[in-house]
């Protein structure tokens, strides 16, 4: 019998400005890596209010955009491509819920935290939106799996 294809993926994450304020780079990417998802590309940056647009350009029509552009330009991110089985997946489950109060226990957001829009992490939500937005931040060279 042939083995099971291993479905290798690779997702896009974002530490957001409520994770680098609070020096908590670190404690989250062990996290990550305790999942088994392996940082395969990793830089810090501070976010032009246009390339927070960008990024949350599906959200534009959206209540909290102002918000979350503010947010995510109020101070530096650390952005990431992981790489692991099932890493679209697999990220969003360590992460938890969008809203922490109703994150599971041991993830995140349950752990780290402060609110709804200061939640800590971003992850694809899909291998398309995956494959786009670590197109917007990283180039082919910089990403060593
Ligand atoms: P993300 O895109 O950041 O991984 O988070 P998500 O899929 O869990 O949540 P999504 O619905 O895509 O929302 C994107 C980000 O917008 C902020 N948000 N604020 N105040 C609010 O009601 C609200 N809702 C969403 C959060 O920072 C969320 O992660
Ligand atoms: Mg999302």
């Amino acid at each position: 019998k042939r083995p099971v294809a291993m479905a290798v993926q690779r997702t896009f994450s974002i530490l957001k400005p409520d994770v680098t304020r609070r020096n908590l780079t670190g404690a989250v990417n062990a996290r990550i890596e305790a999942a088994g998802l392996r940082i395969i590309a990793q830089k810090r940056v501070h976010m032009t209010r246009a390339q927070a647009e960008t990024f949350y350009g599906v959200h534009r029509e959206r209540p909290f955009f102002g918000e979350l552009v503010e947010m995510m330009t109020a101070a530096p991110v650390v952005v990431q491509v992981l790489e692991g089985e099932d890493a679209i997946l697999a990220y969003r489950a360590v992460m938890g819920a969008t809203n922490p109060e109703k994150a599971d226990a041991g993830t995140i957001r349950k752990d780290f935290a402060i609110s709804m829009g200061e939640n800590s992490v971003h992850g694809s939500d899909a291998p398309e939106t995956a494959a786009q937005e670590i197109a917007q931040w990283f180039a082919g060279n910089e990403i060593v799996g």
